[in-house]
């Protein structure tokens, strides 16, 4: 049965991006393209059913902001389908502007810093200019979407026990907030701001390396509730608070003091569609044969998710155990991730040249012992490749939750499971705990893990994976919407109201 969440209160998403991209077709129409992650599977359908908007950049720089954004297709099945274009607000803004903000201080800088890269960080002043006039034109925007609002539910908003809810996502806006709250209480438009980082929140060490960390964490602290993946990063977070900003803090309630308000600070770990996995995943038609074992990484193509370091590892399984040449084999699907990023465009030429020569070392003349699709590939075939995997490798060098993982799992079955090797730098290596963890630096002991993976009896498979079932299944991006509502004291009574212990 379709279960939908409802918040008590009106609600506006702003995203970096809109739950679809536009595109010009060669006509000069445009149109929707989805890009359907858990994110907009969860958020979607709250937003279409309470007629809440959505505030994000749409993809494209449009040549005249005022351009009317295409309804969804009627073929169009995905989870925003139903959100009509008067629920869409745009965000647009000059090139320029644009890739200083998201290529220069999003992606070159707060990306590789909040996930303690800090000698990839690019620190400079421009960037950091571009950002905060992106941010400005992001909380502008929204308050134009708070006005429309207001424009068109005016009396039930008034008379409503709960002022609209105003939920910001991630490092690409943590200075929207204080705009927003400053521009609403001028115009008399009552609303409450939650903000969610999908990325690590880094220690104080790391946060101070960043020449403007104090205007970034005062940004954040423009919220009424900021939300991270596990308890690390609040603390993390509540820990720069209080030494950099000098703010009263409560870490038993987890609570930051900050410009005469207290700002709540809590772990909410994102989960996946689970039953919408297990049954894609139940119907995906088979693509490799059962002679072979079949070792699974999936990952967008990017220096955080430790493609280099599993590769190699792969390779000192081979030489260590050459018992597994010609029976099994290792999938990696890597998804084209940031490519005009010079960094980016080099990992793949690395990945390429490493897949190459491990190929041309172990090949036999009936098997290779890498396949390697870099593109991005259906749920339905992610949801077959899941379930046919012995073994799921899962070694970021360091990720704020991982969603593979927890896809991995919601794809096996009871009966014959595979194994979940999972890096403890992910935000899902603090909660899977029944799978095999390893330092995903450590070549010898990944390659060691791959091994025990492969050969563990199915008992013991059986017994790690109910338990990592048993926990996906019940705490799922339905419950994790849910829990975020609740935090926000915007969860509708009959939504219920169970809390994670
Ligand atoms: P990402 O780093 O993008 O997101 P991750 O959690 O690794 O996310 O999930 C990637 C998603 O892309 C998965 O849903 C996966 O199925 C999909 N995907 C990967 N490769 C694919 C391919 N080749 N084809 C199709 N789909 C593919 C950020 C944070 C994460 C956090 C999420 C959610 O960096 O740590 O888990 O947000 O909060």
């Amino acid at each position: 049965m379709k279960e939908t969440i409802m918040s008590s209160s009106a609600m506006i998403v702003v995203s970096n991006r809109l739950p679809f991209i536009l595109r010009e077709a060669e006509d000069g129409t445009l149109h929707r393209k989805q890009c359907a992650g858990g994110l907009v599977t969860a958020v979607a359908p709250v937003v279409v059913e309470s007629g809440g908007l959505w505030v994000g950049w749409p993809g494209m720089h449009l040549k005249d902001s005022n351009v009317a954004i295409p309804e969804s297709d009627p073929e169009d099945l995905s989870p925003c389908a139903g959100l009509k274009s008067k629920q869409v607000v745009t965000v647009n803004m000059d090139k320029n502007t644009f890739d200083g903000y998201y290529n220069g201080c999003c992606n070159g800088t707060f990306w590789p810093l909040f996930h303690s890269m800090p000698d990839r960080a690019i620190f400079k002043a421009d960037y950091w200019e571009d950002y905060k006039k992106a941010n400005l034109e992001f909380a502008d925007m929204t308050i134009r979407a708070l006005e429309l609002m207001y424009k068109e539910r005016g009396n039930e908003l008034a008379q409503a026990d709960e002022a609209p809810l105003v939920w910001i996502h991630d490092y690409h806006l943590m200075l929207a907030a204080n705009t927003i709250r400053q521009k609403a209480e001028e115009k008399n438009l009552r609303c409450k701001l939650g903000f969610f980082l999908h990325i690590p929140c880094p220690s104080w060490d790391i946060m101070r390396l960043f020449p403007w960390d104090d205007e970034i964490l005062q940004g954040m602290l423009g919220c009424d509730m900021v939300g991270f993946h596990i308890e690390d990063y609040c603390f993390n977070f509540i820990d720069c608070c209080q030494r950099r900003l000098g703010c009263r803090v409560d870490r038993s309630n987890m609570l930051v003091e900050h410009g005469g308000r207290t700002v709540r600070v809590r772990a909410l770990p994102i989960g996946i569609p689970f039953d919408r996995f297990k049954s894609l995943a139940a119907s995906a038609p088979r693509t490799f044969s059962d002679s072979q074992q079949l070792i699974l990484g999936v990952d967008r193509l990017d220096y955080t998710k430790g493609l280099v370091n599993r590769i190699r590892a792969f390779e000192r399984l081979l030489e260590k155990h050459p018992e597994y040449i010609n029976k099994v084999t290792f999938l990696q699907v890597a998804v084209p991730s940031r490519t005009d990023v010079k960094e980016y465009q080099e990992l793949k030429e690395e990945m390429d040249m490493l897949i190459g020569q491990v190929n041309g070392r172990f090949t036999t003349p009936m098997w290779s012992p890498i396949r390697y699709i870099y593109g991005c590939i259906s749920h339905e075939q992610l949801a077959g490749f899941y379930r046919d995997a012995s073994v799921a490798l899962v070694t970021p060098l360091r990720d704020g939750m991982n969603l593979v993982a927890k896809e991995f799992v919601a794809c096996q079955t009871e009966e014959d499971p595979g194994v979940l090797i999972l890096s403890p730098f992910a935000g899902s290596g603090a909660q899977m705990m029944e799978a095999l963890l390893v330092n995903p630096y450590e070549i010898d002991d990944v390659a060691e893990t791959i091994h025990r993976a492969l050969t563990m009896d199915k008992d013991e498979r059986r017994l790690r994976m109910t338990c990592l079932r048993r926990r996906e299944k019940q705490y799922d991006v339905t419950f994790w919407l849910r829990s975020f509502l609740k935090e926000m004291g915007t969860l509708r009574r009959e939504d219920g109201d169970q809390v994670r212990p």
